[in-house]
């Protein structure tokens, strides 16, 4: 028997005590601004020394580091689309949470807390990527319903809180 959730809520996700948080990352995986430089800048050198070892990531695959310093056993670091209004941006986003949870199961992992990818410098709008992240969790979950995994959805700006709180209503309104 066990309990898989998910949830969303407001938090700094460099404070987060779980098996492994999501980062926001860019393809050279060597840090950045947003949520990225605050995760390598709470680490520091190890985390980019790991991170020099993989040798980039593509838009909408996963790579693993250890957490080093922070609360987090593990981080996961995946590339959000660059939003440009094509078909191809959902499709980035959505491996972007599917394949962060396929490396987490796969790494028997069962907490794990995102950020709320490509939604900063990226500029994905936030009802959208809000609907991605929100449907792409819950069908994994459906999906993987052998697995526990315990998912936050970590929301660092209003905007984003208020359109997954916005995808709820309307979605148990629709039920
Ligand atoms: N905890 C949780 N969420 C945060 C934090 C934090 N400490 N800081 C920011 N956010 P962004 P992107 C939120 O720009 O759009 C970087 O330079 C933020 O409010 O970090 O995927 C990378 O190196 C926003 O909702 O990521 C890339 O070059 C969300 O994290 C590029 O930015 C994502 O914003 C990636 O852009």
């Amino acid at each position: 028997m066990h309990t898989s959730k998910l949830e969303f809520k407001t938090i700094d996700i460099t404070t987060i005590e779980c098996d492994c948080i999501v980062n926001a990352a860019n393809r050279t995986l060597l840090g950045g601004g947003g949520v990225d430089g605050a995760i390598h800048r709470a680490e520091g050198p190890k985390l980019l020394e790991e991170c020099r070892s993989l040798h980039g990531c593509k838009t909408g695959e996963a790579k693993i580091t250890k957490g080093y310093n922070l609360p987090a056993k593990y981080i996961i670091h995946t590339v959000g689309p660059v939003y440009s209004g094509s078909p191809s941006d959902e499709i980035n986003l959505t491996n972007c949470y599917k394949n962060s949870l396929g490396l987490a199961k796969k790494k028997n992992l069962h907490t794990i807390a995102f950020s709320a990818i490509s939604t900063g410098v990226y500029g994905y709008p936030f009802d959208e990527a809000a609907k991605v992240a929100l449907d792409t969790s819950a069908n994994w979950l459906t999906e993987n319903s052998d697995y526990r995994m315990e998912i936050l959805l970590t929301c660092f700006d209003d905007r984003v809180y208020k359109s997954y709180s916005n995808y709820l209503k309307n979605y148990s309104g629709n039920n």
